[in-house]
């Protein structure tokens, strides 16, 4: 079989009936058609806003010195969301959940969009940008006011100031989620990359575990990415188009 194909095979659903154990990454592509920027790819380098790249925006660095910036940057990016809807891509996978022995989904992506679809169960490496994080009691609560009303937020629990609840560059995951993601890997008989560049680490480093341990790394993306050397197979189309595929009656 071609490691690069153009839409879903009979080889690579007969692939996907088969499998027992499945476990999905995803990134920014599976919501681009729902609207939403992504970081790379495409004919933009890099996401930027107010002329700096997020790898600035979306930073240990930023949030340590200028946190009302950082809470600028995510009310705005908050304020786009809000009208947006998961796409077929989110859909397929909700209802992928539901047809193996073991099924994890493990995003990158903050939107929420997984969740939206109906998806029950889902790893968010990077946190939510619907929740808010208290930076002096550390509890975690639902911050979905858009715009938000008073820079920084305060904390339902003590009234301290609350940043954004997700991973910016040079900080750790959430304890325990990246464990459970790289157990997954781990465990997966079939394993797929979608709409991720993979460049991001420790993310980028799961279907490399997956592969290792004997899965069969598929990769959904327009482009090909880092990860491709190592694919199986790659099918280069978009997220929207080609997850549902996989569910159509067998003719
Ligand atoms: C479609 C499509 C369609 C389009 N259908 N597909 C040097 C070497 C190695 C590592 C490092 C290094 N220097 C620093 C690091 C560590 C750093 C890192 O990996 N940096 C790399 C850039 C080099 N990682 C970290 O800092 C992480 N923490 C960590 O490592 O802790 C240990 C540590 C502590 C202290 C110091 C050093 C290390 C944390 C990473 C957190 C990432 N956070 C962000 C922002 C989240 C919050 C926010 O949004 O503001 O997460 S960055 C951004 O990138 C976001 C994403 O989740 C992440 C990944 O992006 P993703 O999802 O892959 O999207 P894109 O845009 O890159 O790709 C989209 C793809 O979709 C493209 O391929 C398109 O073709 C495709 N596509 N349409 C399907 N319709
Ligand atoms: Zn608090």
């Amino acid at each position: 079989m071609s490691p690069v194909l153009s839409s879903v095979t009979d080889e690579l659903r007969f692939l996907f009936d088969g499998a027992r154990n499945v476990a999905v990454l995803t990134g920014a592509g599976i919501s681009a058609e729902s609207g939403v920027p992504t970081f790379r790819g495409g004919d933009t380098e890099m996401w930027t806003w107010r002329g700096r790249p997020i790898t600035e925006l979306s930073s240990a660095e930023l949030i340590a010195t200028d946190p009302k910036l950082v809470w600028e940057w995510v009310d705005y990016r908050r304020g786009l969301l809000a009208t947006l809807q998961p796409n077929p891509g989110h859909h397929a996978l909700a209802e992928w959940e539901h047809r193996f022995d073991a099924f994890t989904l493990i995003t990158q992506n903050i939107d929420d969009l997984h969740r939206a679809a109906g998806s029950l169960n889902v790893l968010e490496l990077h946190g939510n940008i619907w929740r808010a994080r208290c930076l002096r009691c550390a509890s975690t609560f639902d911050a979905r006011e858009s715009p938000i009303v008073e820079n920084p937020p305060r904390c339902f629990a003590c009234g301290g100031p609350a940043r954004p609840d997700v991973v910016l560059f040079g900080e750790l995951l959430p304890e325990g989620v990246f464990e459970r993601a790289e157990q997954a890997a781990a465990h997966a008989d079939l394993f797929f990359v979608i709409g991720t560049s993979a460049v991001v680490y420790p993310a980028a480093g799961l279907p490399i575990i997956a592969k290792q341990r004997g899965a069969k790394l598929i990769e959904v993306n327009p482009e090909m990415t880092d990860i491709s050397f190592m694919a199986d197979m790659t099918v280069l189309g978009k997220a929207g188009e080609v997850l549902p595929r996989f569910l159509e009656e067998r003719g």
